[in-house]
């Protein structure tokens, strides 16, 4: 479910992204397969979404700097929540955002988010910055997407048999685009 402009203290979210990565800085993470992500990428909260030579995982410290990430906003946890109960998937707490930063060229094949534990548990996804389109592909990775322009502010909500569906985001619209994804992880 698409909640266009849910987040509407944009400001204040993108402070919060500017202290998180000053703690845990944006870093190009690399497939398993050993091919650098276009988009660079950190987390906050009790884990963090990682990948490297050994798989995607979620990881208690930053292997960067073997420290824990930084914590969640609470402002941060309070609009995932909000979101989920909006868009009608009950209460939702959250214990990790990834934070995806695209620069203009930067981009996010097709795939599944699928190294989260309980599968009952929706998914927060939050657009800051510039616009970038969304792509639907459902639950084969083939034929003509849906597609979704995002906005700064968009909150997207999925759970239940969207969950594991597989999904793609085109470069942003000639800025940084900015993601939040929260998920319940462990
Ligand atoms: C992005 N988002 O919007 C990347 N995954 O930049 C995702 O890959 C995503 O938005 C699962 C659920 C919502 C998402
Ligand atoms: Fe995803």
């Amino acid at each position: 479910m698409l909640l266009h402009g849910f987040a509407a203290t944009t400001q204040q979210l993108n402070a919060a992204v500017e202290m998180i990565s000053a703690a845990a800085p944006f870093r190009h993470l690399k497939t398993p397969g050993g091919r650098p992500m276009s988009a660079t990428m950190t987390s906050c909260g009790r884990c963090g979404w990682y990948s490297d030579s050994q798989g995607y995982r979620y990881e208690r410290l930053d292997p960067a700097n073997g420290r824990a990430w930084p914590a969640m906003p609470s402002t941060f946890a309070a609009l995932a929540h909000g979101a989920s109960m909006a868009a009608g998937f009950g209460p939702f707490e959250p214990d990790t955002c990834l934070i995806n930063r695209y620069a203009p060229s930067a981009q996010m094949g097709a795939h599944r988010d699928a190294d989260e534990r309980d599968f009952s548990q929706p998914i927060v996804s939050v657009t800051l910055g510039t616009p970038a389109t969304f792509l639907w592909y459902g639950a084969a990775r083939r034929g003509s997407p849906v597609k979704i322009r995002l906005l700064p502010g968009d909150v997207l909500v999925w759970g239940g048999a969207a969950r594991k569906g597989y999904h793609a985001v085109q470069k942003p619209e000639g800025g940084v685009r900015i993601n939040l994804t929260f998920r319940k992880a462990l």
